[in-house]
């Protein structure tokens, strides 16, 4: 590379290391350069196959140090993951405290990184009602993995309001409009509130395929309870979302909706994508039965149907109305009365 060639500026890190900045056509044609991704509107240029979060296309960092030097390390590593963790529930958690542990995160549970673009805008939907136990290790667990991935994202606490039968799969359908309307999220992670990923390489992100997340639980003795299995947690695009006209709307209690899901995207011409059960270990809180979410009779007779009703019943038909809005420092909870069956 030519140094004429080169718009640089030079600045001192602090962590004692010199960062170039570079704005440059030519580098982009380096062999450092192993992919580009296209993700909306913009074109963003990676360094590396597996980053979450790039230079804007012409802009490259380049971090200058001597490997001696600690940081060395950390900054030639464009993703801090730390691979396998200990994740456990027999201390309880404190919600202050982990708000105090996450002095990056904005109003409602956004973040994303300030020095990179990240290549995807994620909404986390958690389906929600009595479980604010099982919420305070999923904020406590979660917030920290997803910064080191180095998302753009927001976590919104879909709470149904009242006492009648839960209904997950709607409250997923509402989640995603909601979010929708206060950002241009171009990714939906669907994810159980009492389930905690083990390995911060199983990425809270979408892929050309909807991905499944929860791949190997240990409730199913880190085993997919059988192939087609997509509950617990999932991600899908926003096109992926819109091909199968979102979620059902119909099926109340526990059970079927995830494998309604399944049905959707089969008959859509989609096929799963899973990350290796070894990055997929996750742990579920132990809990008993939540009232007013026994199993479903009609889930097998419903399942059946899907490739009729999933025309009519989704996205497209849903209705409710939003109870309450609260903002917290970790989440956005939004409360809504979606009826009955
Ligand atoms: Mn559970």
């Amino acid at each position: 590379l030519s140094a004429r060639s080169l718009n640089l500026s030079v600045r001192r890190d602090s962590r004692s290391c010199i960062i170039l900045m570079c704005f440059c056509a030519t580098i982009m044609r380096s062999r450092h350069l192993e992919k580009e991704q296209k993700i909306g509107k913009g074109s963003l240029s990676c360094l590396r196959q597996e980053a979450n979060c790039c230079c804007i296309r012409g802009v490259f960092l380049f971090h200058i140090c001597k490997p001696s030097d600690p940081h060395f390390r950390s900054l030639s590593l464009p993703i801090p993951l730390v691979g396998p963790m200990r994740v456990e529930f027999s201390e309880p958690v404190n919600l202050d405290m982990v708000r105090k542990g996450n002095p990056q995160l904005g109003m409602g549970g956004r973040y994303k990184p300030n020095d990179c673009v990240a290549l995807q805008k994620v909404a986390i939907i958690i389906p929600f009602r009595n479980r604010g136990e099982h919420l305070k290790y999923w904020l406590h667990y979660l917030h920290p993995i997803i910064q080191r991935q180095q998302l753009d994202y927001g976590i919104y606490v879909i709470q149904q309001d009242g006492e009648g039968t839960f209904n997950r799969a709607k409250l997923l359908n509402v989640g995603y409009v909601e979010a929708l309307k206060e950002y241009d999220y171009d990714c939906f992670v669907f994810s159980d509130v009492d389930i905690i990923p083990m390995d911060d390489r199983n990425t809270y992100k979408c892929s050309s395929q909807p991905r499944h997340l929860s791949v190997s639980m240990d409730k199913f003795r880190f085993r997919l309870p059988y192939k087609q299995y997509f509950g617990g947690v999932s991600a899908m695009s926003k096109e992926q979302f819109q091909k199968i006209n979102g979620f059902p709307n119909n099926y109340w209690g526990w059970g079927g909706e995830d494998d309604d899901i399944f049905n959707r995207l089969v008959f859509q011409g989609m096929k799963i994508s899973r990350p290796s059960g070894d990055m997929g270990k996750c742990r579920m809180i132990r809990h008993s039965r939540d009232k007013k979410n026994e199993p479903n009779p009609q889930r097998f007779r419903r399942i059946s149907h899907t490739q009729q009703t999933m025309k009519t019943d989704g996205i497209k038909s849903l209705s409710y109305k939003v109870v309450d809005i609260e903002k917290d420092l970790l989440y956005t909870q939004i409360t809504v009365d979606i009826g009955k069956p």
